[in-house]
């Protein structure tokens, strides 16, 4: 049998989980000499690369002396933590890694919590020490705190702490000592995280955490063995969540060595492989023994708690950008994310109308934002957080927030809160003249929130938030206060009519941008929407008055990409989202309309 070990690698967003994995491949000689790969390597698709962050967990494989390595790269962002749970039940222990000048965020906090709850073997890296302003001292403590609170069994609690700036290739035991390379990450990995339990000789059964597809086997179910073994050929049976077994057959055993896959005739317990030749194949299933079928505990899949509502788009401009533009497109492309995208969910709502759910906003704007590049067209509504009754008590989804601000702009950021319902749990000095500050806020208070704080901090603030549990309703809290811009007319702007209004508030349009009536164009500086004409040209007359007329200075228009326009919509208003653009306008076009249902 080989010797296994399983790992995933955990931490809030940006704390270097993907850095240190290319360090992990990099130095286990995993990458050929002569391979070449890129930063970030296990970032692989287009909109991670983009963004720099992780969306999707992914896992590799190393080779470290005798032994095998199986890594599961997870992502950061709270709005894809349920991929974290998912993946910890296939590892047997976790590197968590924490900032070591940022300390304990968010997100530390609930994968914290999950690994803990799981009875994984954690190992804690303090990662980017060569930081000018890192506390590595400060941020074990924060470390310890965090596993006493949150119960960690004596065991877990006697975690061995690494130093590493994972960016450099760098770790050690021990501040004091001498930067070492990734050696110590190694045996530390080979000598805390146990071995997998289960048995070759058992009936088999393999538990699916993500499924992948490919063109030429189809879909791939990516599984960890846990008893017995597998083989290209084998008749299998299928464990379905709801108890129904499915025959199968496997077409296909793909293992994975850095950054490749290759076809394995055999795999046994312990192993991480991918299995194709099941097309009803579903994250949580069990590959089984078909003598001996016996399910592994159904996975628990985090509930959503924000939802929006997807639909064709019926603005005067649609059709004109989109290839995909038919509410049966629109249905057929959520259907096939939803089949491997477990954390979302997604249900009719109407003629032409899908709602959405999942965690958060960024989740459905990288939903959102692959489909527009695929050719879709077509509206989303303002994100609302889902509602339920829990013992007959309305209740819904609270954060847990933490800002980072310079410390004369915490009072203004504190009222600003109060009037979303947020209530401060604690206030600390973070050195370099910043507060950090901790909340506990609806989800609903958040939504709109970080534009207003990021103008509110001039930019130099930074927030982070994730998922605490559902709680009984808190009441209204405050949304937009600023009004729309909103235009009469069906045209292309004018850069003298854009000049005229700019005094008015902040444009999110340029001259010969498209616009329609009840097509929104900026912000008002007062709280109420006003109506007005982007498509005025100067008067003839006037045309050659001043010599610099050409060159009228137009402020720069916001930019409204996806995810702040998303944030920054109220409930009459609607997103119009096409490959080429992204527009904000009136769910109701006309004044006339708007008026009618405002009586
Ligand atoms: N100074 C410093 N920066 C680092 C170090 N390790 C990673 N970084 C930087 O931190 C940023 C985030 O790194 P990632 O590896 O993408 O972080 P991540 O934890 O995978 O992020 P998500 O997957 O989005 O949660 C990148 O700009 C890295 O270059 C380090 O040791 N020191
Ligand atoms: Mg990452």
């Amino acid at each position: 049998m080989q010797k296994i070990r399983n790992i995933a690698v955990i931490a809030h967003v940006d704390h270097g989980k993907t850095t240190l994995v290319d360090g992990l491949l990099e130095q286990s000689g995993t990458f050929g000499d002569h391979e070449a790969h890129e930063e970030r390597a296990m970032d692989s698709n287009a909109l991670e690369k983009e963004r720099g962050i992780t969306i999707l967990s992914k896992n590799t494989a190393i080779r470290y002396k005798d032994h095998k390595i199986n890594i599961i790269d997870t992502p950061g962002h709270a709005d894809f933590g349920g991929e974290v749970e998912r993946v910890l039940k296939m590892v047997d222990g976790v590197l968590v890694l924490v900032d070591a000048y940022e300390g304990v965020m968010p997100q530390t906090k609930f994968v914290v919590k999950k690994m803990l709850a799981l009875g994984k073997k954690p190992i804690v890296v303090i990662n980017k020490i060569d930081k000018p302003s890192a506390e590595p001292d400060r941020v074990v403590d924060e470390m310890f705190d965090l596993f006493t609170q949150m119960d960690a069994d004596d065991d877990q609690l006697d975690f061995p702490i690494i130093y590493a700036a994972a960016r450099d290739g760098i770790a050690k035991m021990d501040m004091a000592d001498e930067d070492g390379n990734f050696e110590c990450i190694f045996e530390t990995i080979v000598n805390e995280v146990p071995l997998p339990e289960g048995s070759p000789e058992n009936p088999a059964q393999a538990q699916v955490f993500t499924l992948d597809y490919d063109n030429y086997v189809g879909k791939i179910g990516i599984s960890r063995i846990f008893n017995g073994r597998l083989k290209k050929g084998d008749s299998v049976k299928l464990a379905k969540a709801d108890g129904e077994m499915v025959n199968g057959k496997i077409s296909k055993l793909i293992g994975f060595h850095g950054l490749n896959r290759m076809e394995i005739q055999e795999a046994e317990a312990g192993d991480i492989v991918a299995i194709a030749g099941m097309e009803t194949v579903d994250v949580g299933d069990t590959v089984c023994d078909p003598v001996n079928p016996v399910a592994l505990d159904p996975m628990h899949v985090e509930e959503p708690t924000l939802t929006v509502v997807f639909s064709v788009n019926d603005s005067p401009l649609a059709g004109q950008e989109g290839k995909h533009v038919t509410s049966n497109k629109i249905r057929e492309r959520l259907e096939a994310e939803m089949t491997t995208n477990v954390a979302m969910k997604f249900e009719a709502a109407g003629e032409g109308q899908f709602r959405v759910s999942g965690r958060g906003e960024l989740q459905i704007t990288v939903l959102a934002e692959n489909m527009r590049r695929e050719g879709f067209e077509f509206g989303i509504s303002r994100p609302e957080v889902i509602v339920k009754e829990i013992e007959g008590v309305k209740c819904e989804p609270f954060e847990h927030l933490v800002i980072d601000v310079p410390e004369d702009l915490g009072g203004t950021v504190i009222e600003r809160l109060g009037k979303r319902k947020a209530e401060m749990k604690s206030m600390l000095p973070m050195g370099v003249g910043f507060q950090r500050i901790e909340f506990e806020i609806p989800a609903r208070g958040l939504i709109g929130f970080r534009g207003q704080f990021l103008t509110d901090t001039k930019g130099e603030g930074v927030m982070n938030h994730s998922f605490i549990e559902f709680r009984p309703y808190s009441g209204s809290v405050e949304s937009r206060q600023y009004g729309a811009l909103i235009s009469t007319e069906k045209g292309e702007a004018m850069a003298f009519s854009i000049f005229n209004l700019q005094d008015r508030g902040g444009m999110f349009i340029s001259p010969q941008d498209k616009v329609y009536e009840g097509m929104i164009i900026g912000e008002h500086s007062r709280s109420n929407d006003l109506s007005v004409n982007p498509i005025k040209g100067k008067a003839q007359s006037n045309v050659r008055s001043s010599g610099a007329d050409e060159a009228i200075k137009l402020v720069p228009p916001r930019d409204m990409n996806l995810e702040k326009a998303l944030e920054w919509i109220e409930d009459d208003e609607l997103l119009e989202i096409t490959p080429e653009s992204v527009r904000i306008r009136k769910r109701l076009l006309t004044e006339n309309e708007r008026k009618r249902a405002s009586r």
